[in-house]
């Protein structure tokens, strides 16, 4: 067998549902993908419960694990560093450290980067200092981000609404390091009703496509997408493909929480559809 793909994937961690590594990790092997989990935190739950229970990794713990990971000579076969909701400043940090650690043993990792800071519905849920260290200082160093349009107009200091502006905004943040961006919750004023798109720029091409806006609010559907796109994109170098891939399996993962009646991703469940995806949506090029 060839090498396999490998994500280092520096990630919360929940014993109860499905966000950050614990959404993230499952996904990534059913697809065949080797994945390194280094947890930030290791909760009972996610936050959206408003109680939890558990520890927030101390960034030096953090650390550490990534040095023992090195010290295995094991960071020479990292295709991808993925991170996505940074709990604090330091956290950040010790992030970036983990990147230029890995590119230096393995330079052709990519850094995937989901800059996690909240939603057009909810606003900014994480601390206020995080979108600021993300804008700054991690998104210049990322080679892939994955924000909503909310948080890609954040990071550009832009207002992304119909496509021209949402392409216009992305090229800003091309700008700022990352070659690739993948835009998710793309909602412009002129969709028809009851739509939602996804869109993926990546060297000259950018991708389009759309689906069903399920009403749906299930924590940890970005973390997946996040996964599954970096992961496509590593194994195909297409993005158009990698888009119609992720949006794929993401939109049966949803429907089929929707369905169960539960709050939780059903992930295990939905495995088939992570695994082969139905490629059920077009994918516009434009
Ligand atoms: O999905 C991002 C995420 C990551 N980590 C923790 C969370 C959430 C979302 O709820 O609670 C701990």
């Amino acid at each position: 067998m060839g090498r396999v793909t490998t994500i280092l994937s520096i990630q919360s961690s929940v014993a109860y549902g499905h966000v950050g590594n614990s959404a993230a990790v499952f996904p990534l092997q059913r697809l065949g993908v080797e994945v390194w989990p280094v947890h930030t935190v290791h909760f009972s739950n996610h936050t959206g419960y408003g109680a939890w229970r558990g520890p927030l990794m101390a960034p030096e713990d953090v650390r550490e694990v990534v040095t023992g990971v090195q010290e295995r000579g094991a960071l020479e076969e990292v295709d991808a560093v993925l991170s996505g909701y940074q709990g604090g400043e330091q956290i950040g940090e010790v992030i970036l450290d983990a990147v230029a650690r890995t590119k230096a043993a393995s330079p052709r990792a990519i850094y995937a980067c989901d800059p996690v800071m909240g939603n057009a519905k909810s606003g900014c849920f994480v601390h206020p200092a995080i979108p600021v260290l993300l804008r700054e200082r991690v998104v210049p160093q990322a080679d892939l981000i994955t924000p909503n349009q909310f948080e890609l107009g954040f990071l550009t200091e832009t207002e992304p609404d119909d496509l021209d502006s949402t392409l216009a905004s992305v090229e800003a943040a091309r700008a700022m390091g990352p070659s690739t961006v993948l835009v998710t919750s793309v909602l412009r004023p002129d969709r028809p009703e009851g739509t939602i798109e996804m869109l993926a720029v990546h060297g000259d091409g950018a991708w389009i496509v759309r689906t069903p806006h399920l009403p749906l609010k299930a924590n940890g559907s970005g973390d997946v997408t996040a996964a599954l796109f970096t992961a496509h994109l590593l194994e195909t170098g297409d993005a158009g493909l990698a888009l119609g891939r992720t949006v794929s399996s993401v939109f049966d993962l949803l429907q089929r929480t929707l369905d169960s009646g539960r709050r939780e991703l059903q992930l295990v469940q939905s495995q088939e559809e992570i695994a082969r995806p139905r490629m059920q949506f077009d994918v516009e090029r434009l």
